[in-house]
């Protein structure tokens, strides 16, 4: 892979179908730069296109999954220019991904790292995770998702409240509005994300993306239209290899052998 500087792409080395990239500017608490935005994107997005990767964890370190987009490199700037960067189109590139991609959230989740977090298609926390957007307290609002993708996740009622206010919601409570598939001690957060990525990287690799993408679906469009895809793409498996072996294999007792076509 090409040499990064903000952030660490590798394989998680006990299942290699299983990529992992962590944010890598801890003296930052991983803060979103453009660079480090950039090479996020390019990590992701080869993986994406591996074929044997059928997995992709996202993690930063203990203090910090994110704590926002790079401070530093928006406070002088103007409308037009921040207009003119077209930062958000980069940012859509990671919900376009087909491969399921995994949040590791240890620490603050905050600004763009909670919208980053909420981009990925599951958030695994460790107890000490915090999910906020605090934008409201640097004059801002959340740009990349906040009001959107969060309100569809948590509702209207807590998203208002935690858009206006700033306020922090811990692991537990995130868990208790469906933001997060589990919380787990800290120890064992990174442990417990690449087993959830094992077992998807086990499944049949077309299954996980057409399925992965009816689910996606089912947050962008009126219900019909959500129905109409997801039974296109139920069709479609069907002329898959891999539809014939699982149906075979569930008949004739034995575990299936996945070839991805
Ligand atoms: N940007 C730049 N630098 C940051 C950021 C950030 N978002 N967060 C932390 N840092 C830096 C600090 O400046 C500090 O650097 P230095 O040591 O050089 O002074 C270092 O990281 C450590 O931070 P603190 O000393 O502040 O650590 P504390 O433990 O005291 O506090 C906090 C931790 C509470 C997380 C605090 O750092 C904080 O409030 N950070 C900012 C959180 C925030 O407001 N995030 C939202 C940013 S705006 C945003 O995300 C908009 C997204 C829009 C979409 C993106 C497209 C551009």
């Amino acid at each position: 892979m090409a040499p990064y500087t903000y952030i660490r792409p590798y394989r998680y080395e006990a299942n290699p179908r299983v990529g992992a990239v962590q944010l890598n500017r801890p003296e930052k608490l991983n803060a979103l730069s453009l660079a480090l935005m950039d090479e996020l994107i390019t990590a992701l997005e080869s993986f994406d296109a591996d074929p044997e990767i059928g997995c992709i964890v996202l993690h930063g370190n203990e203090r910090a999954f994110a704590a926002g987009a790079d401070i530093d490199e928006m406070a002088d700037a103007d409308s037009v220019e921040m207009l003119l960067r077209d930062q958000f189109r980069k940012w859509e590139r990671i919900s376009a991904l087909k491969t399921p991609l995994i949040a590791a959230v240890s620490g603050y989740a905050l600004g763009g790292g909670c919208e980053l977090a909420l981009l990925c298609d599951m958030i695994i926390a460790s107890e000490t995770a915090q999910f906020g957007q605090p934008e409201i307290n640097i004059g801002v609002m959340p740009g990349a998702g906040g009001t959107q993708r969060l309100t569809r996740t948590i509702g209207k009622a807590m998203a208002m409240e935690l858009v206006l206010t700033g306020r922090f919601l811990s692991a537990h409570e995130a868990h208790r509005l469906g933001l997060v598939n589990r919380v787990v001690p800290v120890e064992v957060y990174l442990d417990e994300a690449f087993a959830l990525a094992s077992t998807i990287a086990s499944k049949p690799p077309i299954a996980v993306r057409l399925a992965k993408e009816a689910v996606l679906q089912a947050l962008r469009t009126p219900l019909e239209i959500g129905l109409e895809l997801e039974r296109k793409n139920f069709y479609l498996l069907f002329s898959t290899a891999d539809q014939k072996e699982g149906m075979r294999a569930f008949q004739q007792k034995r575990p299936p052998q996945w070839q991805g076509r």
